[in-house]
């Protein structure tokens, strides 16, 4: 197992505090996986599906309360509340380990804690980090297992003396003697806590069994505490998929993306291009450490091994390599489930199978306006279940970032592609993305902003105005051609009809080669009040079904619209107070002057 006195003792401490029927220390092999799954369809918390239709695949179903991350319930516990920031939801850490301890006191009597060793990145790699997740979910258990490196190599490279994260997380139903366990074990809402330490980098979690919540190494760890030990040791952990782009000479570039939650993240990493002979491989759909290099480049690692993708609309129409990654060996939970033992959910492609069960479990009515697969319906799969995986995705030292897209859905304002004038500027537009409120979205006027920075609002460790400052200070530790270009992207732009200008998904790969050719400082670019936009005729449209006057529309810097936009930023930097960095003030103010010229 072990000899890591720390690591032992802090299990120790931890069996003493949850009162468990039993410790096992996972080690990640087949045999193990394979026993923790017949173990849950035995209880009825599993069910195995078709194997002829999803070979080594399985069904879970949630409690109606456990859907989601629950970003009221996330908490960022450091001393002082402005080290947490405005964005974030603040308690003191000794009152919110007294609080938490009343309710971890005794709750995995009668389950099993699990010890789970993990590797964030690749095993070995120096940019990667272990954690140590205790649990008694098994659930978790086999999520993690394809989440990330986890198991004995990890508490091999742990090694004696080695340092970890600890991740605490308990679903919080202890068992009495004799008595039945529900499907989904959890606590109500108003009960669950997510809870990061920043100083001490722990994470506590208790009440929810599911996604960000549970799997302990992705939200809280690779984005929550990773960005605090960025900001320490100078380096990123981020909000963003990265991909590469080869073009039809050959030539291959890495870029990274950040875009809010439902803007398509994991459809750009995986899309297919539609201009010829282009090609894109996936190294990640949704975080990206990065640090720069001994060559003065920004290498980036995809510090997870799996895909945990929400379900609904995904089909060989909108994401074939995402549809083609969920064939087999995968998880699925809160979808459809078919009379022979298969999966289904909105948009698959075909209609539900008559007698096909919805999420709940209860008969699907394909009139009713109840859906099938719950909206935040996920699959989890291995990374290398997916067709174009990048040969590098496993590679210790990552891959160099050419190029950073940050994006949002942005109906009006912000043209389809523009280039930062430099990285400081780059910033201010990571700063205040966002996508704008339909009127579906309770208590938000329609058409109004909702910025999400870097789309880490909910993923920040600590203030978000340290973390501008701390984006601003990276880029001066490399010389300037060796900082990624950073571009401002926008594929959801409307007609004065509402009728998008820009058809989307496989046609963007037309924007990802101009912005391959700009890292490449083709002459294709001009300057813009805002930034630097193609000249004419720079995208490709060949075959393209948009009239010249709708690409007119695309790139439209409205002088008016801009100006709404800037006193909007004016209102949503207030907040930030102090923290500002005076880096971002100047260069909205660069760009307000350019707007107000003439
Ligand atoms: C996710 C999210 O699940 O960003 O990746 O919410
Ligand atoms: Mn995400």
């Amino acid at each position: 197992m072990t000899n890591n006195k720390e690591l032992l003792s802090w299990v120790k401490k931890w069996e003493d505090i949850f009162k468990p029927k039993n410790v096992y220390w996972c080690n990640g092999s087949e045999e193990e996986n394979q026993d923790i799954l017949n173990y849950m369809v035995g209880n009825g918390s599993a069910i195995k599906l078709n194997e002829e239709k999803r070979p080594n695949s399985y069904y879970f179903q949630t409690d109606d309360s456990d859907v989601a991350r629950v970003e009221n319930r996330t908490f960022i516990c450091s001393p002082l509340e402005e080290e947490a920031g405005p964005t974030n939801n603040w308690e003191e850490p000794q009152r919110m380990k007294e609080k938490m301890l009343k309710v971890f006191s005794g709750a995995m009597q009668g389950r099993t804690m699990y010890v789970i060793p993990f590797s964030m990145g690749p095993l070995k790699g120096d940019k990667s980090y272990i954690g140590i997740q205790i649990t008694d979910s098994p659930y978790v258990v086999i999520h993690m297992r394809i989440m990330t490196r986890m198991g004995k190599e990890a508490l091999d490279v742990l090694g004696d003396n080695g340092q970890f994260v600890p991740c605490i997380h308990s679903v919080g139903r202890p068992l009495k003697e004799g008595e039945k366990d529900v499907k989904w074990p959890c606590r109500p809402i108003e009960e669950k806590y997510i809870c990061q330490f920043p100083q001490t980098k722990e994470i506590w979690s208790y009440g929810s069994g599911y996604g960000g919540n549970a799997l302990l190494g992705k939200k809280c760890f690779a984005l929550r505490i990773a960005s605090v030990l960025g900001k320490e040791e100078g380096w990123l952990a981020e909000h963003m998929l990265i991909l590469s782009l080869t073009n039809p000479q050959g030539e291959k570039k890495y870029i990274a993306a950040a875009f809010p939650s439902a803007c398509g993240k994991t459809n750009l990493a995986m899309v297919i291009p539609t201009i010829q002979g282009w090609k894109v491989e996936t190294v990640g759909d949704d975080i990206a450490w990065m640090r720069f290099g001994k060559d003065g480049k920004l290498w980036a690692i995809n510090p997870e091994n799996g895909f945990f993708g929400v379900v609904p609309q995904t089909s060989m129409d909108t994401n074939p390599n995402a549809f083609l990654s969920i064939q087999k060996n995968t998880l699925f939970t809160n979808v459809g489930l078919t009379p022979d033992k298969d999966v289904w959910w909105e948009g698959i492609g075909y209609n539900a199978p008559k007698g096909t069960l919805n999420w709940k479990g209860e008969l699907y009515d394909e009139n009713s306006d109840e859906v099938c697969a719950q909206k935040n319906s996920r699959f989890t799969t291995p990374l290398n279940e997916c067709p174009v995986i990048d040969p590098l995705y496993n590679s210790p030292q990552g891959v160099p970032i050419s190029a950073i897209l940050f994006g949002g859905r942005r109906p009006t304002t912000i043209p389809l592609v523009y280039e930062a004038k430099s990285w400081n500027h780059g910033v201010m537009i990571g700063s205040v993305i966002g996508s704008e409120t339909t009127a579906a979205v309770i208590g938000l006027k329609q058409g109004e902003v909702r910025r999400d920075p870097f789309a880490m609002k909910p993923f920040c460790g600590y203030n978000m105005g340290d973390y501008f400052k701390h984006w601003i200070d990276m880029g001066k530790k490399t010389q300037k051609e060796n900082l990624p270009k950073i571009f401002s992207v926008n594929w959801f732009k409307k007609d004065e009809n509402g009728n998008f200008l820009w058809p989307g998904y496989g046609e963007n790969s037309r924007i990802l080669a101009y912005i391959f050719d700009r890292c490449n400082n083709k002459d294709i670019a001009q300057d813009s009040p805002i930034g630097k936009i193609p000249k004419k005729g720079a995208i490709n449209i060949e075959g393209l079904d948009v009239k010249s006057e709708d690409m007119d529309k695309l790139f439209e810097i409205n002088r008016t619209l801009w100006k709404e936009e800037i006193a909007n930023i004016e209102d949503f930097y207030s907040i930030f107070k102090e923290h500002l960095p005076e880096e971002l003030k100047i260069e909205l103010q660069e760009i307000k002057d350019n707007i107000n010229k003439n």
